[in-house]
């Protein structure tokens, strides 16, 4: 039996990929593994049923037998331990690419988020305009900082695994901003995983919620 993802039946992104969904698709189809999709309505998200999966009433959910898991983290990292390809055998590589995961949530997202947060919500504050461009600072201190430790490299630590996921589905969240623009490397790092097959079928079946294809999907 497929296990079963949640997503938004309208995301607010119009199937732009930005909605967390995405990550853990883009993850099972790393992983080759064939997975459902439960499409909710924001209202559904707080109704009981949904809340007894996910207590934030939010979107990702997985489900797999009697296994029900939320955040999007935790789903990937449970889908790359049960799976080749998203992290390495060797036990401290292991250990390692973990830590990219926990750094693209804990640390480069954290301040992309904030900033996302004032451009779509606070840009009619009076505040607002001193406030960006600290915001605007604090997300290129991280690019900085992540385009010095990737260098050259193709990816973060070896071979492509769950952090360079997390990482590059994390640096997408700064779109238009032109942003990542200003590092190269990390445009071009980016754009790798944007072009790696597993990526554009999760991003195709995301965005066929939106143009209308069928409401439940598989890889
Ligand atoms: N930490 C959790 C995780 O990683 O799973 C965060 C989950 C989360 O934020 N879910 C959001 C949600 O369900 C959707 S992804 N929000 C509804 C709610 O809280 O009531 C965040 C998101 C939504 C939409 C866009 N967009 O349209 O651009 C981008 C990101």
């Amino acid at each position: 039996m497929n296990p079963t993802i949640t997503a938004f039946e309208h995301s607010p992104d119009r199937g732009k990929g930005l909605a967390r969904d995405m990550r853990v698709r883009w993850a099972l189809e790393e992983a080759g593994q064939p997975y459902d999709v439960r499409l909710l309505p924001f209202a559904g998200m707080k109704q009981p049923a949904h809340l007894a999966l996910h207590p934030f009433g939010q979107i990702p959910t997985y489900e797999e037998g009697d296994l029900a898991l939320f955040e999007s983290g935790a789903i990937i990292l449970h889908v790359a331990e049960h799976h080749a390809g998203l992290l390495p055998d060797e036990a401290h590589a292991r250990a390692r690419a973990v830590a990219w995961m926990f750094a693209a949530l804990n640390t480069v997202e954290p301040p992309i988020a904030e900033r996302s947060t004032a451009y779509l919500f606070e840009r009619d504050k009076p505040w607002y305009g001193e406030r960006m461009p600290m915001l605007d600072d604090r997300v290129r201190v991280r690019l900085g900082q992540l385009s010095s430790r990737l260098g050259d490299a193709d990816w973060l630590d070896g071979a492509f695994s769950a952090g360079d996921l997390l990482m590059v589905s994390v640096l997408l969240r700064l779109g238009s901003s032109g942003m990542v623009d200003e590092y190269p490397n990390l445009a071009a790092y980016v754009a790798r995983g944007e072009a790696r097959p597993a990526y554009r079928r999760a991003f195709a079946a995301q965005l066929a919620v939106f143009t209308g294809a069928p409401a439940t999907s598989r890889s």
